[in-house]
């Protein structure tokens, strides 16, 4: 039974290396010291490192390196942003399974966690290099009252939480490139993803994907994406919990998420703007009809690029690729 599994991992790891007695347990969650026992060999079967300390108890000295749920959701700091967590081993692309969940009404907050994908998309789509047990391949389905138009903005915002949970969990300080992806050392780290399910009463899901290249070394990525990829360990010199990279995450996806639909976009553009690498630069946008340079002069509130050509004139740009 994963909920009397998930209160014991959460009781052995809130009680901060103390050993937790059997029988403590056992009165607490009203079980038998045996199934105490069986459910312990479950944690350890999933990868927990748990020290059994003679008259004393159970101690845990070890989280497994998965992105399970229950070690998720054991000190996850949010009231809605992943409670509901759809895991898979392997899937062809979390995009595909959150459209489906918000289809058939999954809630708001639902996150679709997978430790590889075997068909991971881009914009465009384009391929998405997601390898197995060292990234977080992740969906979350949002269900914001806003307007179709302020679905842009959501890239935005996710970008800023994607900066500060890297920021929290490594102490790497991560640049945005506009729209859409974060860079250490002027190379990918994470991409972003934001699809929309609408009708006529408005937005119906925001499914917003995210990619993080967490612990690959060079080899582990594709050699179309070698050179302009990187990952928070090549980066750190040092492997990353994803766990704690993905409850940080989550927690900062809610707040600010809810930051922009109950305040506007006013402050996290501020912070947008702090983290960001394009404003104020010259730079190239390639859009699917044309091609402009000029200086990247800020976002509207609305999240639209102003480029200024060097004829003087402002553009706004709602999606392109931009080099710089
Ligand atoms: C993105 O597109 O950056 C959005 C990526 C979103 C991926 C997540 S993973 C979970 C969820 N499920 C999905 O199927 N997708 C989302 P775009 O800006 O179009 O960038 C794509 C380009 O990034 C590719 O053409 C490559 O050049 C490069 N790329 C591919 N895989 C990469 C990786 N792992 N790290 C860095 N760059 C990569």
């Amino acid at each position: 039974n994963i909920t009397v599994t998930l209160k014991i991992a959460k009781r052995l790891i809130e009680s901060n290396g103390e050993a937790v007695s059997g029988q403590h347990l056992a009165d607490e969650l009203g079980v038998s010291r045996t199934a105490i026992w069986k459910h312990i060999k479950e944690l350890e079967e999933k990868g927990y490192g748990i020290e059994s300390v003679k008259k004393k108890g159970y101690r845990i000295v070890m989280l497994p390196d998965t992105l399970e749920p229950l070690g998720i959701q054991t000190g996850l700091k949010t009231k809605s942003i992943g409670r509901e967590i759809e895991y898979v081993e392997s899937c062809a692309s979390t995009q595909i399974i959150a459209h489906q969940l918000a289809q058939e009404g999954a809630p708001d907050g639902t996150v679709v966690l997978t430790e590889t994908q075997t068909a991971g998309r881009g914009r465009l789509a384009r391929k998405w290099d997601s390898a197995a047990n060292k990234g977080a391949w992740m969906s979350i389905i949002l269900r914001p009252d806003v307007a179709p138009q302020k679905a842009p903005q959501f890239t935005l915002v996710t970008a800023v939480a994607v900066v500060r949970a890297i920021e929290e969990v490594t102490g790497l300080q991560p640049q945005i490139k506009w729209p859409n992806d974060i860079l250490l050392n002027g190379k990918k780290c994470t991409g972003i993803l934001t699809e929309l399910q609408s009708d006529a009463d408005g937005i119906q899901a925001l499914i917003i994907g995210i990619g993080l290249n967490i612990n690959q070394e060079k080899d582990d990525f594709d050699a179309e994406v070698q050179d302009i990829a990187t990952s928070l360990k090549m980066e750190s010199g040092e492997a990353v919990n994803r766990q704690k990279l993905v409850q940080s995450l989550l927690f900062y996806m809610e707040l600010y998420t809810h930051m922009y639909i109950e305040e506007g976009f006013a402050m996290l553009k501020i912070l947008w703007e702090s983290y960001s690498t394009t404003i104020g630069q010259p730079v190239r946008a390639r859009m699917t009809n044309q091609t402009l340079e000029g200086i990247a002069e800020g976002i509207t509130d609305d999240g639209v690029l102003q480029l200024r050509t060097a004829d003087g004139k402002l553009h706004g740009i709602y999606s392109a690729d931009i080099e710089m």
